[in-house]
């Protein structure tokens, strides 16, 4: 089994409020339709639910955030979540829609919820899960990043690789030369941010996926523009990205 997350600044354009990439989002479709293992995907939430997040002061850690601020982020979330559910219909996939809310309760995974989610992908189904804010008691919400629900599925789940689709090659030792980093073991490279991401961006991405690779399971970063390398790397061809390798 192969978990995958979409990436926020791959499948929207972070620089735009609410403008999704549905060019890549349908590329991206296409290629995931040519691998035949079970499939399980996470999306993030570019433009969508960071733009929402931002606006309303809502970060990570959590708290008593503007009733106002919740309903509109979770309804981004569903939006475009249906951007993407669509595409993968459009391209003859089946895709099952799983809010974060079906296997999450508060911060705390439902391990019986997520030991599903694995029987509905081996049925030729995709599970679809995302990013999003989840109310976690005594009046508290917090945004619940898909970096993270990464983490959560690949500890249970132990899937044979997961798979990061970026807006980028992958990590660089180097920014300005861009030198890509081939292969990582246990070193953190040096990392770039954006703005408008209140999960922490690529600083969040590189510490889940260390969280991941320490599990035993490789970990690999790809540039979601270029999807036939994702496809390469699950039939175990090439990787052309950033692998995290297991020890
Ligand atoms: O983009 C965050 O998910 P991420 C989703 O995977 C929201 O960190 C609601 C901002």
């Amino acid at each position: 089994m192969i978990l995958i997350k979409l990436g926020g600044s791959i499948i929207t354009n972070k620089e735009k409020p609410l403008s999704p990439r549905k060019k890549t989002i349908s590329n991206l479709s296409k290629s995931l339709k040519k691998i035949s293992e079970p499939i399980i995907i996470v999306h993030g939430g570019g433009s969508y639910g960071h733009y929402w997040s931002v606006k309303y002061d809502m970060h990570t850690k959590g708290g008593k955030y503007d009733p106002r601020g919740v309903a509109i982020v979770k309804n981004s979330m569903i939006e475009l979540n249906k951007i993407i559910l669509d595409s993968l219909l459009q391209n003859k996939l089946n895709p099952y829609c799983l809010p974060p809310t079906d296997f999450m309760s508060g911060n705390k995974p439902i391990i019986k919820k997520i030991k599903e989610i694995e029987k509905i992908a081996k049925a030729e189904l995709i599970p679809v899960t995302y990013g999003d804010a989840l109310w976690y008691g005594q009046n508290k919400t917090f945004i619940l990043s898909g970096d993270k629900i990464m983490t959560h599925l690949a500890k249970i789940l132990k899937p044979r690789l997961c798979i990061f689709a970026l807006n980028e090659d992958g990590l660089y030792s180097d920014l300005k030369s861009k030198k890509l980093i081939y292969e990582l073991h246990d070193e953190i490279p040096s990392i770039s941010e954006n703005k408008m991401d209140v999960t922490g961006g690529m600083t969040r991405k590189v510490e889940e996926a260390t969280k991941i690779s320490k599990m035993g399971i490789n970990v690999f970063f790809v540039n979601g523009n270029k999807p036939e390398r994702i496809v390469k790397a699950v039939k175990n061809r090439k990787f052309e990205g950033t692998l995290f390798r297991s020890k």
